[in-house]
Parts: C-alpha cells; sequence; structure tokens
C-alpha cells in the first residue's frame, strides 16, 4: 500500500482525515465533470479541516491519497480503470492493473490504512428483481463490508433504483446502524426521503462522532451508515426524476446487463436523458456528504 506522504502524516498526528473513493470518478460521472469534482471534494474536505486520501488501485498498488497526476489518471476515460469491488483488490494487485474502487473496496483499504471516514454519493444496495423473478441476485458487496469492516460511511442513502426496503432490511440483518443526519427518513439519493424510516436521528457532526465512538468500543464490529439527504436546493423535480427511473430500469431490463455494469449504465441513462440536471444533484450530494463526513472525522478521537 503506497500512502500519500500528506496522509501519512496526519495520520500519525491523529489529524482528521476522511476517505473518499474512486468509482464515482472513473465510473459514475463523465469525463471532465470528474475531474473538477475529484477537486472540488477534496477542497471541501480540507476546508472542513480534514485531510482528504483518495483511494484508487495503480499499477496493481493500493494507493491512499492521490496526487494531480494520479487523479488525472483514474479520471481520464482513455486509461481504461476497471471497477473493483472487494473480490476484485487480490486480483487487481497481482495482476498489476490500474482500477477504481467502490464503496466496498474503498472502506476496505480506509480500514487498512488507518482512516474510520469515508464521505461518497449513494451506496451499493439490493438491485430489484426483473419482472417476474423472485430476486435479482444482485446485492452489492457494499452492505457485506459495511457489516464487518468498522468504517463510518456518509452518503445520501441509495438510488431509487434499488430496491430501497430489502436494502433497509439487509442493513438491519447485518447490524450495521444507521443515522439519519438531519432526517427522520432514509434518502433515496436524487430525492430527500423515501418511504422508510431511519432507525436514528443525528443533528450535529459532534452527536454523529459520539455514536460513531460508542458503537465502535461496544458495538459488533460493523461500519456505521450516516445518511444525509441532498440539499433542498439541489434535489431533482420529482415528476422528472419518475419518468428517468421507469426509463431506466426499461433500459437495464432490454441491455441485459448484469452484477458492476448495472449501476453505471442507469447512471449514464440518468445524466443523458435529464441533460445534466442529474448530475448537478449528484454532484450537489457529494460535497455536501464529504463536508460532513469531514466534520464528523474532526470530532472523532483518534
Ligand atoms: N451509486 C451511485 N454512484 C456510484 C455508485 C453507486 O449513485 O458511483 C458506485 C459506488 O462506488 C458503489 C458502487 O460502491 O457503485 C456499487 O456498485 P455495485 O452495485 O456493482 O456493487
Ligand atoms: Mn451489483
Amino acid at each position: 500500500m503506497l500512502v500519500a506522504e500528506e496522509v501519512a502524516t496526519a495520520l500519525a498526528q491523529g489529524r482528521a482525515v476522511v476517505a473518499l473513493e474512486s468509482t464515482i470518478l472513473a465510473h459514475g460521472l463523465p469525463a471532465g465533470r470528474n475531474r473538477k469534482v475529484a477537486t472540488a471534494v477534496e477542497d471541501v474536505v480540507r476546508a472542513a479541516g480534514a485531510v482528504p486520501a483518495t483511494i484508487a488501485v495503480l499499477d496493481g498498488q493500493l494507493r491512499v491519497g492521490l496526487d494531480d497526476a494520479a487523479l488525472d489518471r483514474v479520471c481520464d476515460p482513455a486509461s481504461g480503470l476497471a471497477k473493483l469491488s472487494a473480490r476484485d483488490l487480490g486480483p487487481a494487485i497481482a495482476l498489476r492493473r490500474d482500477g477504481a474502487t467502490t464503496i466496498a473496496s474503498t472502506t476496505l483499504i480506509a480500514h487498512a490504512a488507518g482512516i474510520g471516514v469515508f464521505g461518497t454519493g449513494g451506496l451499493g444496495g439490493v438491485h430489484l428483481p426483473a419482472p417476474g423473478a423472485a430476486s435479482s441476485w444482485d446485492v452489492s458487496a457494499d452492505l457485506d463490508v459495511l457489516a464487518t469492516t468498522p468504517v463510518a460511511v456518509v452518503c445520501s442513502g441509495v438510488k431509487s433504483v434499488l430496491d430501497i426496503a430489502a436494502t433497509v432490511e439487509v442493513l438491519e440483518t447485518r447490524s450495521v446502524p444507521v443515522l439519519g443526519y438531519r432526517t427522520d427518513t432514509f434518502p433515496a439519493f436524487y430525492r430527500r426521503e423515501s418511504r422508510f424510516e431511519v432507525p436514528w436521528r443525528v443533528d450535529t457532526p459532534a452527536s454523529a462522532a459520539e455514536v460513531i465512538a460508542a458503537h465502535r468500543a461496544d458495538g459488533p464490529g460493523s461500519g456505521v451508515l450516516v445518511v444525509n439527504p441532498v440539499p433542498h436546493e439541489h434535489e431533482l423535480d420529482a415528476d422528472l426524476h419518475d419518468r428517468l427511473l421507469a426509463e431506466g430500469m426499461a433500459m437495464v431490463a432490454a441491455a441485459d446487463v448484469r452484477g458492476g455494469d448495472v449501476t453505471p449504465l442507469l447512471l449514464e441513462h440518468f445524466h443523458t436523458a435529464s441533460e445534466g440536471a442529474s448530475l448537478d444533484t449528484n454532484e450537489a450530494l457529494v460535497l455536501a456528504n464529504v463536508r460532513v463526513a469531514a466534520e464528523i472525522a474532526t470530532h472523532l478521537p483518534a
């Protein structure tokens, strides 16, 4: 593992560090925009008093904290980065590949590096079954890793393209506490609210940090999911959202894609069919989440 000097120094001094993922850059946002977001999220983390550590795999090496050249590489579609979930780390390392890390793999690497807080956009979850099928069997490894790794992840819930009810149930079964950050409902990424309540609510970074510290000390060893709804002014229009959702689901069914290719295809449809409106929402929520993550990190004991 190669930890950037700034990150290593901050960790050694017990200063706040926030992990950031690279799949959102390489596979979740269009080229050009992704590079601007990469810098913007790091700036927000710094402004909130923490050190950003963007995580990726380059030439088979786990990288924690990326310099400009590495961020350029991650954000350039010509680099052809693979999407690496937790199971892909071993192969990518041994075969010396380049890859972007999902929430699952970013969480594992962050924990190994000694970073306990991670800010991002949307969590992977349980996918809806095809019409007539009992199950999609497509359950993101994000849930599994969160169940077994003591890292706090700040996100805006899961997209409404997923089965939110099933995702919330799996989080409960796998003993992952869900904290609504200034909300009583589980957010649906582009929309502030879903039909589902969160079991716990916190209203300040200090309070979130207290819960995380107590969970680490006396909980079952899992991570903590902090859900922060997209800021009001950036919420996607409800009608537009519902239309994009219906179209996206039909597209996935028709295109016969599966596994890790499903989420990028849906994201791409939302972004093009909304003429960028969903991108603005996506960017706004990521920036808001990494700020909250940094604020929480500054309240946690080293
Ligand atoms: N949801 C988003 N944007 C994303 C992702 C999810 O709104 O970029 C990415 C994250 O990296 C997440 C991953 O960890 O997709 C989940 O993919 P899968 O469902 O294949 O596990
Ligand atoms: Mn999946």
